[in-house]
């Protein structure tokens, strides 16, 4: 009687583990790869934010640069459509609503600046002879991992002007591959988080058929 208890026990117990919710990720990134840009947008948590680390390895000429400013690029507020569609990506990502056409992001005032306007807040991608530009950082004080602005399940574009030139979904943990939609897949999603609920599901199946063993 008493070992079956046990084993009912340690079935509850995985149940519960299994229930129990993954904790927010910590790090993820963007790998745009398309219409010959190859970009990385990588994001960490740290502790007055987010550390933003953008790399591109081709693709923003000065000859594609429209704007003397440079490229502007933002987190928009839905992943990328079927085959890389950047225009299914919406807006900005702005749960402040923020108004960018009346008043433009003053990056001395984050309360003006859309949450996920990165190049408003940090500055444009200048464009290079060789289309590459050298790996560059800096902290966000705005963005998150959970809540109101979480940039889990988001995008990031990258823009011509007006035209969106190249887009990617931003995938929580590290990046391997790019992250379109097609081409490198989403090679680098959360390991972590799928092997945790591997772990979870399988106590409770090794739970499962030991209370079936005993239970009779
Ligand atoms: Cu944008």
């Amino acid at each position: 009687m008493q070992f079956k208890n046990l084993v009912a026990a340690l079935a509850i117990a995985g149940l519960a583990t299994a229930q129990t919710p993954a904790a927010a990720p910590t790090k993820g990134s963007a790998h745009i790869n398309m219409a010959d840009i190859d970009a990385t947008i990588s994001f960490e948590k740290v502790a007055t934010g987010v550390n933003v680390t953008v790399t591109v390895a081709k693709g923003l000429t000065t000859a594609l640069q429209v704007l003397p400013s440079g490229f502007q690029y933002h987190i928009h507020e839905k992943p990328v459509g079927p085959n890389n569609n950047c225009t299914a990506t919406g807006g900005h990502q702005n749960p402040t609503k923020v108004n960018y056409n009346t008043a433009p992001c003053d990056p001395k005032n984050l309360a003006s600046c859309e949450v996920g306007d990165l190049a408003g807040k940090h500055g444009n991608l200048n464009g290079t002879a060789d289309g590459k530009v050298a790996s560059f950082s800096y902290i966000d004080t705005q963005i998150t991992f959970d809540g109101d602005n979480s940039i889990v399940g988001r995008s990031v574009v990258i823009h011509n002007n007006v035209t969106r030139i190249a887009c990617a979904d931003i995938v929580t943990g590290a990046a391997t591959g790019g992250n379109n939609t097609t081409g490198g897949g989403n090679t680098g999603g959360d390991k972590d988080k799928s092997s945790a609920t591997k772990l979870a599901g399988s106590l409770v199946l090794s739970s499962m058929v030991a209370l079936m063993m005993f239970a009779f």
